[in-house]
């Protein structure tokens, strides 16, 4: 197919103002009519033809303003309906089709999920359902009536208020209808019918609107939404008190279902959710999952305003809610949680996904220019660094201004289709700021590398700072601009202390400097003593920062600096410089800096055991990998990066044993952010003791496991005894299945644990865990716990030299592909570094690329991916 291209974006020719749907459901011959006001664009082109897109439609019926069409007025396929002579400028399009919700297994449109029925429509699933155009721009009113089978369905629920429900007299069947008072495009639009249990809250809004709150889930689980719940009447506050934004329904539903392609997704007072991001009680769920729901629940409340009430004109504007959203829920669990905390498990996460994919063959702007397949593009591109781009602005333009932008976009832009050019002149229009430059992060790909060098003039009493960027060469954009850096610095004097920033004769500002150049220098005036430089605080931009400290000035940095996230990160670069240089030369590594530095942070009273836990935490092999960034031999890097381990859980263990011992949580788990950060360090040290499989260190941990009285503390205990070759590995993996094998999603961590194991035999174990009856390619949770693991967590088994990892992710993403072509293709993008590996594991990551790539019949989205990493 033809790539579609943001320059070539036109206005719709035809506008819909009104939809009245009309649902039948059936298992597999579910009725849709769908009655569409239809009106010319005045701003189209002259007597275009009314074109309507569809996606394997069955059409039964066409009317228009009641009267039924002939068969010569229009042409109708499975993936279009055109009227070429549409009888007026506006009229009304009466249109039934036929679908199979039970034969639907790529999740997208109307299909089954454990027997319920419901809809996922994000970006292009609505044409599933009907004939539509399906663009975002096209904004209507929606009613919405359902019937179905009392006894299969008895709950029903769509979109807005429910305005009408009851029985259909004289039949098995009832029926509800469902009204959005808000125009919104066809992506936003859901229905769910089936047997759900219900938890039910309400919440009163600023200015005093009620509004019942309904979580939905599959029977017998309603205890687990609890915390959802919570989460959600939090979210729905704060969006109130830190920006301003209140809700605006009668009702709020989400509906939790075990088969979803991804995390969750936000249609209008509908939330349909995959149910491991609704679900939690302290046996089953773990910390990680606790802040994953409250992350999720409120990034889909938050999509309220920026999303619904202002959506994107065309799918290249993704980042405008996407970025947006997600900087919206970072902020949301700051306030929650540990700000720092949040901020260093924000930039790993980035560091993971975005960086690897923004230094590699899938590497696209936060805004692409053109694509072949949009579900391709929901990406820690346009996700997470479009959150850091909207993160810069606010650091720039400082917190008034920024509120002052963003009060002014929602005031502009509410019931609009809106584009990145309305985003950012809102923020320069509010501030009188010029954000031309700024944009570029919109547009240029790649991650900017910054060099620092810094200099000091005794005599002077100045500190120098040095400062060059460039943008490495990406896909199809081979030379960049300088672009607006805001890099938040400070200088750190000889007893800890920040000295003052003066440059000339003005104060900077919060420590930022703002690059513009490809060079620029800062000559700070009235340092009295050689400081040290903290850079890039906060990690205020997302670049790389080249600095050239000595390994004495980062573990300095490490006990003084003012900047918890660069404390943090100076502790970070310490361990990478070893790990690069371990990995790269087998060299003997000399780590009694870090271990040093490490021993200090543990024993600090003052700091907070999570963000002890995070400083601690090794970097993951995949940011070694990226920082090698050529002929990266995985083994050798998970070699390194357990000889370092090792080294400090030797030197450490009397301090991490005393930490372990300290640690003993007093009283019932509960999920809040003080206990989780104490978890997180009991566990690290539990994970550092047993590092060299030491009777000691596997019977702790075994222990653990057995007596833990929450899946966090139980599942930290197993992920430490599956990474060893012990008698006690096959034990607790069997009693863990027995235990919860009646829960997926608690065997999904029993998945995700065996296929991350590196050892030479994981694979096999994998196949074999493809049979196992609690596993199912048709179930997108299972697919990624199993194989997306193993290809995304495992770098060691899935690059193993003989090639027979990449092999067999490619045979699966081969068998998937007519099933779930979205699964298929996410699993496949586990290729994306595979361009830094060495010469015979690269060798063998391209063939699968190929096999996959020349298999006639791939869906678009497969094919895309397969040819732009190999492009
Ligand atoms: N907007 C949805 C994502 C839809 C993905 C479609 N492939 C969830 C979210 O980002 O909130
Ligand atoms: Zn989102």
């Amino acid at each position: 197919p033809q790539p579609i291209r943001l320059a070539d974006y036109r206005p719709p020719e035809w506008l819909v103002d009104k939809v009245d749907l009309d649902f039948a459901l059936h298992p597999t011959q579910a009725r849709v009519t769908a009655r569409l006001a239809l009106r010319r664009n005045p701003k189209g082109t002259q007597g275009a033809p009314v074109i309507l897109d569809g996606d394997g439609l069955t059409l039964v019926r066409l009317a228009i303003d009641g009267a039924p069409l002939a068969g010569s007025s229009f042409e109708a396929g499975p993936d279009r309906l055109t009227l070429a002579h549409p009888p007026a400028d506006s009229f009304t399009l009466e249109i039934e089709t036929l679908v199979d919700p039970t034969a639907n297994t790529q999740l997208m449109g109307l299909y089954r999920s454990s027997g319920n029925y419901c809809t996922q429509c994000e970006p292009e699933g609505f044409r599933r359902i009907t004939y539509f155009p399906d663009r975002p721009d096209v904004l209507a009113v929606y009613t919405t009536r359902i019937e179905a089978e009392r006894e299969e369905a008895p709950i029903l629920l769509s979109n807005g208020n429910l305005v009408e429900s009851g029985p259909l007299p004289g039949t098995t069947r009832h029926y509800a209808v469902w009204q959005d008072p808000w125009p919104k495009p066809s992506y936003l639009f859901a229905l769910v019918g089936g047997k759900l249990a219900k938890v039910a809250d309400r919440f009163v809004t600023a200015s005093g609107r009620e509004v019942e709150l309904g979580i939905y889930v599959e029977e017998g689980k309603a205890e687990r939404a609890g915390y959802a719940m919570d989460a959600l009447k939090r979210s729905m506050r704060w969006d109130e008190t830190a920006f301003g934004r209140e809700y605006d329904l009668d009702v709020f539903n989400i509906v939790a279902v075990s088969d979803f392609n991804m995390g969750a997704m936000e249609n209008k007072g509908l939330n349909v959710f995959n149910d491991k991001y609704v679900l939690a009680s302290p046996q089953v769920a773990t910390d990680a999952d606790y802040s994953g729901i409250e992350g999720v629940i409120a990034h889909e409340y938050f999509h309220n305003w920026t999303g619904n009430r202002i959506t994107c004109r065309d799918w290249f504007q993704l980042c405008l809610k996407e970025g947006l959203t997600v900087f919206r829920d970072q902020e949301f669990s700051s306030d929650q949680r540990s700000r720092p905390v949040k901020r260093i498990a924000d930039v790993r996460a980035l560091k993971a996904a975005q960086f690897s994919e923004d230094s590699g063959p899938l590497a696209h702007p936060v805004r692409p220019q053109s694509y072949r397949e949009i579900n391709n593009f929901y990406t820690a591109t346009v996700y997470e660094k479009g959150a850091e781009v909207v993160r810069m602005l606010k650091t720039l333009l400082g917190e008034a201004g920024f509120r002052a932008g963003m009060d002014l976009y929602f005031q502009r832009h509410d019931g609009q289709a809106a584009t990145i050019e309305d985003f950012a002149a809102a923020f320069a229009d509010a501030t009188g700021r010029d954000l031309t430059q700024f944009s570029l992060w919109y547009e240029q790909s790649g991650t900017p590398v910054v060099t620092v060098k810094g200099s000091y003039d005794a005599e002077a009493r100045t500190y120098r700072l040095d400062v060059s960027q460039a943008v490495p060469p990406t896909p199809g954009q081979p030379t960049k601009a300088p672009m607006v850096i805001p890099l938040v610095v400070g200088l750190v004097g000889p007893n800890g202390d920040d000295l003052p920033l003066t440059l000339g004769n003005t104060v900077v500002e919060r420590g930022v400097l703002e690059l513009t150049k490809a060079e620029q220098s800062f000559v700070f005036t009235g340092i009295d003593a050689r400081p040290v430089p903290s850079l890039n605080r906060g990690f205020s931009a997302p670049v790389n920062v080249v600095s050239g400290l000595t390994a004495d000035e980062r573990v300095f940095l490490a006990a003084h600096d003012a900047d918890p996230f660069n404390r943090f990160d100076a502790l970070q670069g310490l361990a990478l410089g070893l790990l690069k240089e371990g990995a790269r030369a087998g060299a003997p590594v000399a780590p009694e800096a870090l271990i040093g530095a490490a021993r200090n942070i543990l024993a600090n009273t003052a700091l907070d055991p999570a963000f002890k836990a995070q400083a601690l935490a090794l970097p993951g092999e995949g940011e070694i990998a990226r920082e090698l960034a050529a002929d990266v031999d995985p083994d050798a890097i998970y070699a390194a990066r357990k000889a370092l381990k090792s080294a400090l859980g030797n030197a450490l263990a009397g301090d991490l044993a005393q930490t372990y011992g300290a640690l003993v949580a007093a009283g019932p788990f509960t999920p809040d952010a003080a206990s989780a950060g104490r978890r997180s360090l009991r566990n690290l040290a539990l994970d550092y003791l047993a590092v060299t499989a030491s009777a000691e260190g596997i019977a702790r941990a075994a222990a653990q496991f057995e007596q833990a009285d929450n899946m966090t503390d139980r599942l930290a205990a197993l992920a430490v005894l599956v990474q060893h070759d012990v008698p006690e590995r096959e034990r607790a993996l069997a009693a863990f299945y027995e235990r919860f094998k009646a829960d997926a999603l608690v065997i999904d961590k029993w998945f995700i644990l065996q296929a991350q194991i590196a050892a030479s035999d994981t694979l096999e174990r994998v196949k074999g865990l493809m049979a196992h009856p609690a596993f199912s390619l048709g179930n997108p949770n299972r697919v990624r716990s199993l194989v997306g693991a193993f290809a995304a967590g495992n770098p060691t088994q899935f690059n193993r030299p003989d090639g027979a990892g990449h092999a067999f992710v490619a045979d699966v993403v081969l068998t998937l592909d007519p099933k779930n072509p979205q699964v298929a293709s996410r699993l496949l993008s586990s290729f994306k570094t595979w361009r830094q590996l060495e010469p015979v594991r690269r060798a063998s990551a391209e063939a699968a690329l190929r096999r996959v790539a020349d298999t006639p019949g791939l869906s678009a989205d497969v094919s895309d991916i397969a040819t732009r990493a190999l492009g």
